[in-house]
């Protein structure tokens, strides 16, 4: 009897290790299929990142917070949760080079080390990231970088997982042209006598938000990237203007930090603006990491002060911005695609469900008003929500003041919204667009917003030219335009933006 029990006890344990087993596939997939296991090598093609099979790749991750403060959250354990409970595959390991980091304590580099070593291990990608911030020009340090960087290469030049940045965010008097391309052409080059391929990103002026001065003047290395860093609560609309302009010169970017909260670390959340960058940045496949794996009282931080520093971290551990880029990074977790043959300006993926149709208002092309009228029609089968829905005349307003009156609406002016955007270089037939957006409301499938009769003027009311604008055209009929664009949360669905 004693015997039966005792072989009874066994029989349902090895049941419950069955199921235990069983009950847990993600884990023992990811301990299979790795991040670098599954894209190895990467490298750039165009301005897209890819894998060893040459196909597109979205790294999604998160950046500690400065290694000298809160270096204990970065670990083994805790890279391997971020691994497999948030889905990452990308870590960056922040150096600050000031303020109490490398330069006046180069044992942080041991850090740095550990987050590597764990990183090969648990087959994630790892940015090794030399954190200048107080120190905005990277000369200042510059034979200090060119030692650590050798170091590091010769180290990691065949480690397929490392991604070097080697100046996180220039500031104050730099200037692309003189400071950070000579500086980034001298590092490279140490780099390169180690390690002929691995990624190495570059930031840029303004806290890496000038994309723009690199893609005018790029560095000559083929896996070179260049670094735009935002925080959704200062950083909008202006920003990603300059990350499509530096797109268009054929300039790669990996956003290796953004954060939830203003450019201080803190404020907020602002998660519909986060949102609103992470859609963009999906719908450029641009790879990002947000800003930070800490505890520390702000709200960018994405643990809760007093959080585990090993992971295991519960929901309720997990402050606001944790939990939304927890969810952002779990919501694409497969993230290698095909590379669309054709640009993202005319892509394949345009349905045509959402369109546009256009007359001019009145006849004269001199006058001192542009006209523009306007349908938005659902061509689709399913219901397109107006408030995702933006709209983009592009013209030229020569610098001058524009303004905007609505005459009439069929769907009301009150829930037309609107806004002028300066392009920080001039396209063909454009050097502003008018954005337009709507406060609420559906389109049904087959439902056009109606008549929107709109009027620009200067505020000088001085004349325009619009025979060289993009979006015009004479028609006192409405007409199907594709020179007149459409977005939903901000990705292009309609038409054709000028060059
Ligand atoms: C960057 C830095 C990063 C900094 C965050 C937020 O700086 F790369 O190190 O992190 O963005 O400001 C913050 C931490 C704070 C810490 C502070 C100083 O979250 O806990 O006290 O660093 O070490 C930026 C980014 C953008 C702008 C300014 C800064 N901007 N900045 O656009 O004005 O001055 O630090």
């Amino acid at each position: 009897m004693k015997r039966q029990v005792s072989i009874f006890i066994v029989c349902i344990l090895i049941l419950i290790l069955a199921i235990g087993g069983l009950g847990n596939p993600a884990a023992s997939a990811a301990e299979a299929k790795t991040p670098v296991a599954i894209n190895g090598q990467l490298s750039i093609k165009g301005t897209q990142l890819i894998n060893q099979n040459g196909k597109a790749v979205q790294l999604k991750g998160i950046s500690s917070h400065g290694l000298q403060w809160y270096g204990d959250f970065v670990n083994k354990d805790s890279l391997k949760w971020l691994r497999d409970d948030w889905g990452i595959t990308v870590f960056r390991a922040a150096m600050y080079t000031a303020d109490g980091g490398y330069i006046d304590n180069p044992s942080v580099k041991n850090k740095v080390r550990e987050a590597v070593k764990a990183a090969k291990e648990l087959g994630i990608y790892v940015i090794i990231d030399w954190h200048i911030l107080n120190d905005g020009n990277p000369n200042q340090n510059k034979e200090k970088a060119k030692e650590f960087f050798k170091e590091m290469s010769s180290l990691y030049g065949s480690t397929p997982n490392v991604i070097y940045e080697i100046a996180n965010e220039p500031n104050g008097d730099v200037n692309w042209k003189r400071d950070i391309k000579p500086y980034a052409e001298e590092v490279i080059s140490v780099i390169r006598k180690n390690d002929p391929d691995n990624i190495i990103i570059v930031g840029t002026g303004t806290w890496s938000q000038d994309v723009n001065d690199a893609a005018d003047d790029q560095l000559k290395d083929a896996n070179v990237m260049y670094a735009l860093h935002f925080y959704a609560g200062t950083h909008g609309q202006f920003l990603r203007d300059k990350a499509n302009y530096a797109l268009s010169k054929g300039a790669p970017i990996f956003v290796t930090e953004w954060g939830t909260s203003d450019a201080s670390g803190n404020g907020g959340v602002f998660l519909d603006q986060s949102r609103e960058w992470l859609n963009f940045l999906n719908s450029k496949n641009i790879s990002w990491v947000n800003w930070n794996l800490s505890d520390k009282q702000e709200s960018s931080s994405a643990l809760k002060p007093g959080a585990s520093k090993t992971g295991g971290w519960r929901l309720s551990d997990l402050s606001a911005s944790g939990t939304f880029v927890r969810e952002n990074i779990l919501a694409t977790k497969d993230s290698t695609k095909d590379i669309p043959e054709t640009p993202t300006q005319d892509q394949p993926t345009q349905k045509n469900s959402v369109s546009v149709e256009y007359r001019a208002g009145d006849g004269s092309v001199n006058g001192n008003q542009i006209r523009p009228q306007l349908h938005v029609k659902n061509n689709g089968n399913t219901k397109v929500n107006l408030k995702n829905i933006t709209v983009r005349y592009w013209y030229n307003a020569k610098n001058k003041r524009q303004n905007l009156d609505c005459d009439y609406a069929q769907i009301g002016c009150g829930n037309v919204t609107h806004k002028f955007v300066t392009l920080h270089k001039p396209k063909q037939g454009a050097d502003t667009y008018l954005e337009l957006g709507f406060k609420n409301g559906t389109l049904s499938p087959g439902e056009s917003t109606g008549e929107i009769q709109l009027r620009l003027h200067n505020d000088d009311w001085s004349n325009y030219a619009q025979g060289g604008d993009y979006s015009f055209f004479q028609s006192n009929t409405f007409k199907t335009t594709k020179k007149i664009t459409l977005y939903n949360h901000g990705k292009l669905i309609w038409g054709t933006e000028p060059k």
